[in-house]
């Protein structure tokens, strides 16, 4: 009894799509070294500096962990995360991986929370990416950074200053309704950076924790009603181009790394990473015309 009733097929509230909504449709090892090989042609000149920013508990510092785990090849926890009630980071701290990566640094920050007091001070923000803040400095979150803290530079160097911004969300709280707070206060700071002119990506953490299918089989990323939802819903809320938006898994709950595991973080990676190139060339050229 046991047996026929376990080979009974699960029917599902939202089938998956016939066809992918989103390239690429095959998933294996040749598409994983395809995009491997165009990230390590993204070579910076100098270091290049990519802030992540995004609610409590979304999955950031795990996004860092995951990049670390691909290009170290074994599970890394190079960012602390956590699952407390308040945001787990409380520290300014730059990530530098090596390996596949050249002169990328990745900058963890506190979790926004939706009330002002707690969480990261959305003050705080323009001075990161202007690159006044120094690493490890310690976030207030009842206070935005004062000019005379020691943290606090008051002449930041082009090393300094942030060239892309990952805003990281969950795809479930994208898809349930993200609180309007976190709208708000994301906005807030997406008006900062439409201001300095520097790019932005979306990720939407935990698609497997959306979407069942997802967690059986990655592969069905593309194919899920579920994540196409979140995809077109974080678009329109967030006015940023649906080609921009990557739904990934970190690796917080299967360590297997296989190609179909990373391709979706190698995809988000490649973007941003582009991105944030492409900002530093912008500044070199300008520098050339008057
Ligand atoms: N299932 C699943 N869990 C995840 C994923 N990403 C992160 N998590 C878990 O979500 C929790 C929060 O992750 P963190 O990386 O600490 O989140 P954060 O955005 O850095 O959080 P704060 O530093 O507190 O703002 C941890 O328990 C992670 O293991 C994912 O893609 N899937
Ligand atoms: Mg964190």
């Amino acid at each position: 009894m046991g047996t026929s009733e376990s080979k009974q097929s699960v029917t599902y509230e939202y089938p998956l799509t016939d066809k992918p909504w989103r390239e690429p449709s095959n998933w294996n090892s040749q598409v994983e070294q395809a995009l491997i090989e165009d990230i390590k042609k993204i070579k910076p000149k100098s270091l290049v500096n990519i802030l992540l920013s995004g609610p409590v508990g979304a999955g950031k510092s795990s996004f860092i962990s995951a990049i670390f785990t691909i290009c170290d090849g074994e599970k890394s926890t190079r960012a602390k995360t956590g699952g407390s009630g308040s945001s787990y980071t409380v520290k300014y701290s730059g990530y530098l991986p090596e390996n596949l990566l050249e002169n990328f640094v990745f900058r963890d920050t506190m979790g926004i929370e939706p009330s002002d007091g707690i969480g990261f001070h959305v003050d705080d923000f323009i001075y990161l990416v202007k690159g006044h803040i120094a690493n490890n400095y310690t976030f207030n979150p009842a206070s935005k950074i004062t000019t005379d803290n020691k943290s606090f530079r008051k002449e930041p160097e082009p090393m300094d200053v942030i060239s892309c911004v990952i805003f990281v969300i969950s795809a479930k709280d994208i898809y349930y309704g993200i609180p309007y707070d976190f709208i708000r206060k994301i906005g807030q700071l997406q008006d900062n950076l439409r201001l300095e002119d520097i790019p932005r990506t979306l990720i939407l953490t935990q698609a497997d924790r959306l979407c069942d299918q997802v967690r059986e089989n990655i592969k069905n990323m593309f194919r899920s009603k579920k994540i196409e939802k979140a995809v077109r819903t974080a678009s329109e809320i967030f006015h940023i181009d649906q080609a921009s938006i990557h739904p990934v898994v970190n690796y917080e709950v299967d360590y297997t790394l296989t190609p179909e595991n990373n391709i979706p973080l190698l995809l988000a990676l490649k973007q941003s990473l582009k991105y944030a190139n492409d900002r530093l060339k912008q500044i070199e050229s300008a520098k050339k015309i008057r």
